[in-house]
């Protein structure tokens, strides 16, 4: 019978893992961790199939499940260190992804990882490679200074919407137009995250921050910004797409496309940007669970998900 082990002092009590579960075999727990949340227990143990969906779901490797005698394990490419993200916000499944292509590829010892500035500034910490910290919005311009001098290496920016598509716009196109073999992974949250909730060039219409606490008003503030469409536009071959991870069906598709992204820059072939769409739960002021739905009622509309251009060597 398949098991899942806990590592209840790293939960945040989010409730996504028991909300994924289609067996309704994890509930949540009557005491509270050592961090002051409730954690998930398989109260209905015999229910769980080994399906891994609250392995995927989490957003603090807090889960792990073993069938018949395997266990799943955090990436390689992943420190282990506890995230410090808000509960249920999606930064750290999609630090889970990343661990897990650079693991897939065999390049952790030459993958070079640039931390943004926003609320994953000590992604440094996170990820079991080199990292290096750029100052806001420079990540790409970094990176194109890196993978030009070591060739060689594997490197990969990893930046919010405020840092690659407000303040680092110039970086990106430039970067994106010169065809720098490099990965962008931009986590878009349509908010900016760190500095409580402001609005960031992706802010939906209508949508409320702590900047247009009337909504979004495209007459002043313009339309929000689809960079994957916008990038389109340039000639040079890129990977461009746009994936989410609000479910684990979703988180599949995402992994499939950061492993892609990186096996493109490892061949040669192209700049890819993998744009992800995040959840903000306290930044929006919505539960984890309302958060991942809001993502794909108010998001997924505005922001299309799939391939936008593959490279013709693909
Ligand atoms: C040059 C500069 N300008 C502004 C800031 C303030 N600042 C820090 S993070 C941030 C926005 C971060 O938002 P985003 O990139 O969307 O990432 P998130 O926090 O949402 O993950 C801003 C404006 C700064 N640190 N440096």
């Amino acid at each position: 019978m398949p098991t899942v082990h806990v590592e209840k002092d790293r939960c945040k009590g989010c409730e996504l893992c028991t909300r994924v579960c289609p067996e309704q075999a994890l509930g949540m727990s009557e005491k509270i961790n050592a961090k002051g949340y409730f954690y998930p227990v398989a109260k209905e143990a015999d229910k769980c199939t080994g399906c891994r969906r609250c392995v995927l779901m989490c957003p603090d490797e807090a889960i792990q499940v073993e069938v018949k005698g395997k266990r799943t394990a955090p990436p390689e490419a992943l420190t282990g260190a506890p995230l410090h993200y808000c509960p249920g916000c999606t930064h750290g499944v999609i630090h889970s992804l990343i661990g897990d292509a650079i693991d897939h590829l065999g390049i952790r010892e030459k993958t070079v990882g640039i931390a943004p500035v926003g609320c994953s500034v000590l992604a440094y910490n996170y990820f079991n490679v080199d990292m290096q910290q750029a100052s806001h919005g420079r990540a790409l311009a970094l990176a194109t200074g890196i993978k030009r001098g070591r060739p060689d290496l594997a490197v990969f920016t990893y930046q919010g919407d405020g840092d690659l598509a407000s303040i680092g716009m110039a970086e990106t196109v430039h970067a994106a137009n010169r065809g720098e073999k490099v990965t962008a992974i931009f986590v878009n949250n349509a908010i900016y995250g760190m500095t409580g909730g402001q609005m960031a060039p992706t802010t939906l219409p209508g949508q409320i921050t702590s900047t247009t606490r009337a909504g979004r008003d495209v007459k002043h503030a313009g339309e929000p910004i689809r960079m994957v469409e916008l990038l389109n536009e340039l000639q040079t071959p890129a990977y461009l797409t746009r994936v989410s991870v609000h479910d684990p069906k979703h988180i599949l598709a995402a992994r499939k496309a950061i492993r892609k992204a990186f096996k493109y820059q490892m061949d040669g072939v192209c700049f890819s940007l993998v744009e992800i769409l995040s959840t903000c739960p306290t930044g929006w002021g919505q539960t984890p669970h309302d958060a991942c739905g809001w993502v794909v009622d108010k998001m997924t509309p505005y922001f299309p998900l799939g391939d936008k251009k593959v490279p013709e060597a693909a």
